[in-house]
């Protein structure tokens, strides 16, 4: 089989994600000293929690991590839809692992973005107000089983290309999350490959099916790249900050090439009558998302928006029981160790004395 982002040598996008850790790695070992917040960045050093940094870097950093932590939470509906109906017991058992990884990230991320100084209860309400994003791509709905493959090939796809890169963010936190993410991202890229191809192997009614959820996948996955270059308002300063390293239309450009040799194999075809190789420029000439559709969405006006909203607002006040019972357990275990402390803190001084 055919793994998509896999490559046996150092070219692949794991191959990436390896060198950023190493990178990581090293980083943390170099005496930072005293060194000013623009030289740690240009050094290519990693910015922590105890270090000074402008106060836009920090808001920046907070929304595109609570953005990303949002978007893996509110990702697992569009799949959970799936989890009752997948067709074979190892499908489901599957999907319900991948479902359940989407939640760790969100937990790393959410992790991440409280270094800066939020608490997560704070994120989670700003987006249960609708005050911060999610990623637009999950306000489509998933209406077929092929739409699982579609999902792990496309939009799981998207995201590894954009978020390698962000495994070699200039803030040390957020790109230590991204390289767990991106090798659990890896895998799910692969199981939605291994579902498609075997749909466009298996019955024409069946690679009728996978044909039709990539026809509806792919511009939506382009979207996710977010607004063209000239439209992007965060694009230069975040890339001066090297918290993002590439601007939104070269990861979708990225994206496109890699899409292009794996659809092959697939059997199945992208979308745009348009898409051919230009020699000159040694990249595909594509068709753009309808940007138009893209801005909607992000306002709120997407197919399922609503739904996902009211879903994820319903499922936070009935989980209201279990955050209470673990802040009390919390609550009842730090008391007992408190007065354990205290007893024995006395017997020694009784001993002492
Ligand atoms: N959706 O100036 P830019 C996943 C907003 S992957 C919604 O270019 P920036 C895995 C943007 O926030 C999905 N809003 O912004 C998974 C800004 O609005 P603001 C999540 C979008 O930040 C798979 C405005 O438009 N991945 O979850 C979108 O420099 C399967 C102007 O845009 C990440 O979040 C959009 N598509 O670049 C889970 C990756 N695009 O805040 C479950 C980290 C743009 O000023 C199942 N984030 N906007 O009001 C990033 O890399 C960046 O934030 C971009 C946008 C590239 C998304």
């Amino acid at each position: 089989m055919y793994g998509n982002d896999f490559a046996p040598d150092e070219t692949g996008l794991l191959a990436e994600v390896e060198q950023a850790e190493r990178a990581l790695l090293a980083a943390a070992e170099a005496p930072s000293g005293a060194l000013h917040f623009d030289d740690l960045v240009a050094a290519e050093q990693k910015i922590e929690p105890r270090d000074w940094m402008p106060d836009a870097y920090r808001k920046t950093l907070i929304r595109q991590i609570a953005q990303h932590a949002h978007s893996e939470i509110i990702g697992m509906q569009p799949e959970g839809n799936w989890i009752s109906r997948a067709p074979t017991l190892k499908r489901k058992a599957i999907l319900l692992a991948k479902v359940q990884d989407e939640a760790g990230h969100g937990l790393y991320l959410y992790a991440a973005a409280e270094t800066l100084g939020v608490s997560r209860e704070e994120l989670v309400n700003l987006l249960l107000e609708g005050r911060q994003k999610y990623s637009s791509i999950f306000n489509y709905p998933t209406l077929t089983w092929a739409d699982i493959g579609a999902i792990g090939w496309l939009v799981d796809g998207a995201a590894i290309v954009n978020q390698v890169p962000l495994c070699r963010c200039s803030y040390g936190p957020y790109a230590r999350a991204m390289i767990r993410v991106c090798k659990e991202e890896s895998f799910h890229q692969r199981q939605g490959y291994e579902i498609l191809y075997t749909l466009s192997h298996g019955t024409p009614e069946q690679k009728a099916m996978a044909q039709d959820a990539v026809d509806r996948w792919w511009y939506p996955s382009l979207a996710m790249f977010g607004p063209p270059d000239g439209d992007s308002t965060h694009s230069e300063q975040s890339m001066a900050w090297k918290i993002k390293r590439f601007s939104n239309d070269d990861l979708r450009q990225k994206f496109v090439d890699m899409c292009v040799p794996q659809a092959e194999i697939l059997d199945l075809r992208i979308p745009d009558p348009d898409l051919r190789w230009n020699k000159e420029r040694g990249v595909h000439d594509y068709t753009q998302p309808d940007y138009a559709e893209l801005m909607r969405v992000i306002k709120g006006d997407g197919p399922c928006n609503r739904q996902r909203m009211e879903h994820r607002r319903s499922a936070h006040e009935d989980g209201a029981w279990v955050r209470e019972a673990a802040a009390a357990y919390a609550q009842k275990k730090a008391d007992a160790k408190k007065k354990a402390d205290a007893k024995k803190a006395d017997a020694k001084k009784k001993v002492a004395a």
